[in-house]
């Protein structure tokens, strides 16, 4: 089959516009004299109505902002390929899964949930992980979340859930934050989010890169065969890095020295040609199996654990090209999960039922029309041919005087597509019911799988959860809240709830207590139910920690390590250790008290990338410091000790070799330093190849965990 990488490439280029070597002009294509001086009534006299070429551009210029998207405001994306290397001609029809090598174009666009577009991607926050696969039969969106369950249950509730994270409407505060009363007074009494919430507190909530991150399709989705058979999938995303985040601390400090830091990372990466990739794979549940499980497959608040249903890969996708226009491809993009294509479906999920209203919708707003299917990013590869007509900024010219169905007048035409041509018809499920308002009694476990998140996390993991509620919790000013918080905690774990206690200096209530629903009849109670929690078949999970998690390989590839210099460093030092990241993959960049270059040792001078001002240790992975430089002066440099502090507090691997060494020794730390501690890499000779090797070998844990105090313990 044709290999169809470039097709939306060569799309997109019929939309590209490049002024270089090029005249200017009006966007009337009349070439402009003068681009500095309006048209005055003399030169110190007033501006002339008649100038249009002010006015062009001034108006053009008022209405250079659309609305940002309501949720998912912040966000980054790239384009790159998807490939099919495990192909499922079994389990679906859709023609970009049947052949292994077949490529289909994708557009990626990660973001965060909570915060304005111009919000930090730090945020302890979801991340949307949203795939448009430009592919030979239309359009699929895969549109995905990091973490794969979500906090309610049912459509309805995503406007509440979504007004209370947001800033609190009287005063707009806080930005890109769960952290303040609405939010956790709407979750207080919402047992059904407990699942979501424990994997909110977690670090899933911080990742240290979009490059670093699972995507879960969330929902139960269908696959469809030719045979019109059909199975239950859930959708995944393994990244080829691994799953790691930046610690708590880490992250807010981010927020301030670099806000674009994933945004950056992922440009970066991509034009080093560090591609970021991910497997594509799929959990396939028999039909017949759809009532197996201790849960219900059509609940979002619940994982089917990889333990039951393994995981099966499908493909790869990579991502290698970043936009060449934010607003045009990253901006005007729009995502829907109701954009499939044959052999793909729904399930009856109610949360994913209603999101299948939601995203056109939102875009007539946001895109100002129904046309914008049109944009160059949002266009399809596929030929479109229907007879919807006009709307705002229509771009077709549609010839012909028919613009209907059925005619003569066109031939019939455009005709309708049998579905042995790869007509869409939707999976014939049979369903026999009564049109209801309730919530199926199958939903009604909320804590059974919050448990097992909890239970599958390592000690450090469940530390990081205990100081996540008691950052979050602590800045609820409510005390009710907070109280009604920890009675929620304890069903989910008593010693969680008991730590987190401890640093709210509260009590755990005895009793559960939901004030829902007040002034509604007890008759009438709005489909609440009495939460319960259902043991479930599994205990614990390595792929729910990320510290156990399975994808995690012990690579360096794309991290970024500072090398703190300054007059007199040793050149080879800093040399061997560039050299030695470079052949992992990795990169050392040389920081020193100015910008410019240092000397070195041997009268020499290497060039200074970033001075301890423009650059901080939260934006790098380890720290390291080598021989011949003067230790005196960078030992009682605050610039170097914040450096060492932030590495140390942040479980980085730090490394000294020579009288460097020295360094460490009076940093605030140096105290505490045990020879338990294996990211901390000295050595009193100057550095060799082992030295460095070492260093590496380091890296490849990630972070040093156990040097924090364990809060959960
Ligand atoms: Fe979304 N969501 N959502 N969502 N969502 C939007 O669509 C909505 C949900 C997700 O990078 C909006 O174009 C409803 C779950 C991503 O452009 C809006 C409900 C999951 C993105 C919308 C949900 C998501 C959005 C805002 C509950 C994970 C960003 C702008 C019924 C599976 C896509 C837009 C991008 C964006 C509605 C719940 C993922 C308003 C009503 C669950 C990744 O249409």
């Amino acid at each position: 089959m044709k290999n169809f990488q470039n097709e939306k490439q060569r799309d997109l280029s019929t939309n590209k516009s490049d002024g270089t070597n090029k005249v200017l002009t009006t966007n009337q294509g009349v070439l402009i004299n003068d681009d500095n001086n309006s048209l005055k009534a003399g030169e110190r006299g007033p501006s002339l109505l008649e100038d249009f070429i002010l006015r062009e551009k001034i108006t053009h210029f008022d209405h250079e902002r659309i609305p940002e998207r309501v949720v998912h405001a912040r966000g980054s994306g790239a384009h790159g390929f998807f490939e099919v290397t495990n192909p499922i001609p079994e389990l679906t029809k859709a023609g970009f899964l049947q052949e292994a090598g077949l490529k289909t174009p994708v557009f990626t666009r990660f973001s965060t949930v909570a915060g304005s577009r111009g919000s930090t991607d730090l945020a302890r926050d979801v991340r949307g992980f949203a795939v448009k696969f430009y592919t030979q039969e239309g359009i699929f969106d895969l549109v995905g979340n990091n973490i794969p369950v979500f906090f309610i249950q049912d459509a309805s509730k995503f406007p509440d859930l979504v007004h209370a994270v947001k800033p609190e409407p009287h005063n707009e505060m806080p930005q890109a934050a769960s952290a303040h009363d609405t939010f956790w007074d709407f979750i207080s009494l919402m047992p059904e989010s407990m699942h979501m919430i424990m994997w909110t507190m977690s670090d899933r909530a911080i990742p240290r890169s979009y490059r670093m991150m699972e995507g879960f399709g969330v929902h139960t989705f269908r696959l469809v065969n030719a045979e019109n058979q059909s199975v239950f999938v859930k959708f995944h995303w393994k990244p080829k890095l691994g799953t790691h985040a930046v610690a708590w601390d880490e992250a807010q400090k981010i927020s301030g020295k670099n806000p674009d830091f994933h945004r950056q990372d992922l440009w970066d990466a991509i034009e080093m040609g560090n591609f970021p990739e991910w497997e594509l794979g799929v959990q396939v549940i028999p039909a017949e199996d759809e009532h197996k499980y201790d849960f219900d497959l059509l609940d979002p608040t619940k994982i089917v654990p990889e333990e039951l249903v393994p995981v099966t890969i499908v493909g790869r996708m990579v991502l290698d090209k970043n936009p060449d226009n934010f607003f045009s491809e990253t901006e005007q993009i729009a995502f829907h999960p109701g954009h499939v294509v044959p052999g793909i479906d729904f399930s009856n999920d109610p949360l994913l039922q209603g999101r299948l209203f939601s995203y056109t919708d939102t875009q007539l707003t946001r895109l100002g029309g129904p046309n914008f299917h049109e944009i160059p990013i949002n266009r399809s590869i596929a030929p479109v041919h229907n007879n919807q007509r006009d709307g705002l900024m229509r771009q077709e010219v549609n010839v012909g005087r028919v613009s209907y169905h059925p005619n003569t007048l066109g031939g019939g035409c455009p005709y309708q597509a049998k579905i042995a041509e790869g007509g869409f018809s939707s999976f014939n499920e049979r369903i026999e019911a009564h049109k209801v308002r309730e919530r199926s009694e199958s939903f009604a476990d909320h804590f059974g799988q919050a448990k097992l998140f909890f239970n599958s996390q390592t000690p450090e993991e469940k530390s990081h959860i205990v100081k996540a509620l008691r950052f979050e919790l602590g800045k609820v000013e409510t005390t009710a809240i907070r109280v009604r918080m920890l009675g929620l905690l304890s069903q989910v774990d008593v010693t969680l709830a008991e730590k987190v206690a401890l640093g709210l200096g509260a009590q755990v209530p005895s009793t559960l207590e939901f004030p829902v629903n007040k002034g509604v009849s007890p008759e009438n109670e709005g489909g609440n139910q009495e939460p319960q929690t259902i043991e479930q078949a599994v205990s614990t999970s390595d792929a729910l920690s990320m510290i156990n998690n399975p994808t995690n390989s012990p690579t360096i590839e794309s991290r970024k390590v500072a090398i703190l210099c300054s007059d007199g460093v040793s050149e080879s030092a800093v040399l061997n250790m560039k050299n030695a990241l470079k052949k992992q993959g990795a990169k050392g960049c040389v920081i020193a008290p100015h910008l410019g270059s240092v000397l070195t040792d041997n009268d020499g001078a290497i060039a200074v990338e970033h001075s301890f001002l423009t650059a901080s240790s939260v934006l790098f992975d380890a720290v390291y410091i080598p021989h011949g430089l003067n230790v005196t002066a960078l030992a009682e440099n605050d610039d170097v000790l914040e450096y060492l502090n932030d590495a140390y507090k942040h479980c980085k691997v730090i490394g000294a070799d020579g009288q460097a060494t020295e360094v460490i020794n009076a940093a605030p730390f140096a105290s505490k330093l045990t020879n338990d501690d294996n990211g901390i890499i000295l050595t009193s000779e100057p550095a060799t190849d082992v030295f460095a090797q070492e260093f590496i070998n380091a890296m490849t844990s990630h972070r040093f965990w156990d040097r924090e105090p364990n809060l959960y313990l």
